[in-house]
């Protein structure tokens, strides 16, 4: 199983199939594909007819292009692992949020990318523009507070997909200093404190590419 990505300093995308696998230890080999920097990436979806985004999941002869594809394929190849709670009114809870993820949140996407690597602080202007996503997410982890749910530090008790879906959200806010509920602290807090999410930080801090672009979001700390 080979799963290729981008930057880990700023490929959000990248990072969520990424944990997932390793949260529920499953092997795979990985290539960084750096698409502003070679055009290694275009030639992959020429290859496959897919558009040349990250990540692809390849295995045998099977593609996967999507990240919510990529994990949802593998908790049905892996059911033993457990990537999607048990207990179906949570797993709705749980299926509703990532899915609220991959097509949401536009304006802190757009206003905060991630950048593992950096502190960042925005204007009060920037701050307004995605004072609405804030309030949103708060609302979100105050479900998850209510719903019944196993012991444990993530949104369902155990790490699964939806806390894959939103770790890039735990980089965005922690790295931009933003503020959404003490539940959202104590989720990201045990979010950042995982061996792979800091194995993931180590390689974005060792990687030699910077992109200029998105580095020209928010004032460094
Ligand atoms: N819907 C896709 C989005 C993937 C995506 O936007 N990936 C970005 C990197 S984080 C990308 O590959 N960008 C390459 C480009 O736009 O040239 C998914 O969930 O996998």
């Amino acid at each position: 199983m080979h799963l290729y990505i981008a930057y880990k300093n700023y490929s959000s995308w990248s990072l969520r199939p990424w944990i997932a696998m390793k949260m529920a230890s499953i092997e795979f080999e990985e290539t960084v594909l750096p698409f502003y920097h070679s055009n290694a990436l275009d030639k992959l979806a020429e290859r496959y007819q897919i558009p040349a985004q990250v990540p692809v999941l390849v295995e045998d002869n099977t593609i996967i292009w999507d990240s919510l594809a990529i994990m949802e394929t593998l908790a049905e190849q892996y059911p033993d692992r457990n990537l999607w709670p048990q207990e179906s009114g949570l797993r709705v809870l749980a299926r509703c949020a990532a899915a609220e993820m991959h097509s949401g949140f536009m304006t802190l996407r757009s206003t905060c990318p991630m950048n593992c690597r950096k502190q960042k602080r925005l204007t009060d202007e920037k701050l307004a523009l995605i004072e609405g996503d804030l309030i949103r997410l708060a609302e979100l982890w105050e479900h998850f507070d209510r719903a019944n749910k196993p012991e444990g530090d993530f949104l369902c008790g155990k790490f699964g997909i939806v806390d894959a879906m939103y770790a890039p959200v735990m980089w965005r806010i922690v790295g931009y200093g933003l503020d959404v509920s003490p539940a959202f602290s104590k989720w990201a807090t045990a979010m950042q404190a995982l061996p792979a999410m800091q194995e993931w930080l180590a390689a974005a801090q060792d990687e030699e590419w910077t992109i200029e672009a998105y580095e020209a979001y928010g004032e460094d700390v």
